[in-house]
């Protein structure tokens, strides 16, 4: 279907998840909706904070500007916008634009009568950032344990947070995420050069199918996992780092809060050992 009758077809009112026909519309390639309209108001009050911050503090070094949360003494109140309320309030502006961007993909998913894929697997992003910002602090009972907002401010406070365990690559579900993230990093790398390779055949001859790739893996592993599947294994290695990523640092402090190399002696104590 030609991109115009296509779009004559599905640029229609409707499937919208608020509002009705409020901010049912397009400018220009862009769908707005609702939620077009929240995730740009929330995007620019906390970029307008961020740089508010960014005044008030003692650099303007782009790799040296921090937004730091409040200290621990506040524990969960709301503390004075120069003391971590800008941080408070940047993260309620983060937090509404990322769950309004998720909402936006939704609207247009039911526009186009399409699965909710995208927005799940782009919640999983927003879990991760929910659990370093929200529920851990809220866990931890102070605000002032997530992260700085600053280019070299949050490596500091990775490094900080990694060592506070002593040794974080004993975290067991650290292990996991990192596992998927290199999963995914391999899957990726597989399925991109095996599309490349058949969209590129030698000069002259025709772009080769879904038969080649299959046959191009079962001459090699001896299993294809197909065109579809490939795609289920990415969504999945993806999430789960993701999911994966949000339990290593929620079990870090609220659940263990000791060194996690010593996490493992329950190996030395299982029964099998006793004497
Ligand atoms: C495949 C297939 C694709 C692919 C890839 C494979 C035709 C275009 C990459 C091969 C993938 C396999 C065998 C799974 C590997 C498993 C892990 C955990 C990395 O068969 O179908 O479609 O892109």
């Amino acid at each position: 279907m030609a991109m115009l009758s296509f779009e004559r077809k599905y640029r229609v009112r409707g499937g919208t998840l608020i509002g009705g026909d409020l901010f049912d519309f397009w400018v220009g390639p862009f769908f707005v909706g609702f939620f077009g309209v929240t995730a740009a108001f929330f995007s620019i009050l906390g970029t307008a904070l961020i740089v508010w911050g960014a005044a008030i503090g003692p650099t303007w070094n782009l790799w040296r500007i921090s937004i730091a949360p409040p200290d621990l003494s506040y524990g969960l109140a709301l503390a004075p916008l120069a003391h971590g309320g800008l941080w408070q309030l940047i993260t309620i502006c983060a937090l509404g634009a990322f769950c309004s961007w998720a909402l936006r993909q939704a609207e247009i998913a039911r526009k186009l009568g399409m699965g909710m894929h995208v927005p799940v697997a782009f919640g999983f992003a927003i879990l991760a950032y929910f659990t370093l910002v929200v529920a851990r602090p809220l866990l931890m009972g102070a605000w002032g344990y997530g992260f700085p907002y600053g280019i070299m401010s949050h490596l500091d406070w990775v490094s900080n947070t990694g060592y506070q365990y002593l040794h974080f690559h004993y975290n067991p579900a650290h292990m996991i995420a990192v596992s998927f993230f290199f999963t995914n990093c391999l899957a990726l790398g597989l399925h991109a050069s095996l599309v490349l390779s058949a969209a590129n055949p030698r000069k002259g001859e025709a772009v080769k199918s879904a038969e080649q790739e299959n046959a191009y893996f079962r001459d090699t592993i001896g299993y294809s996992i197909g065109t579809l599947g490939i795609h289920r294994l990415g969504l999945f290695l993806a999430v789960s780092a993701s999911f994966w990523s949000a339990v290593c640092i929620i079990i870090s402090g609220p659940f263990w809060s000791r060194g996690w190399p010593e996490w493992w002696s329950w190996w030395l104590n299982l029964p099998i050992w006793a004497h």
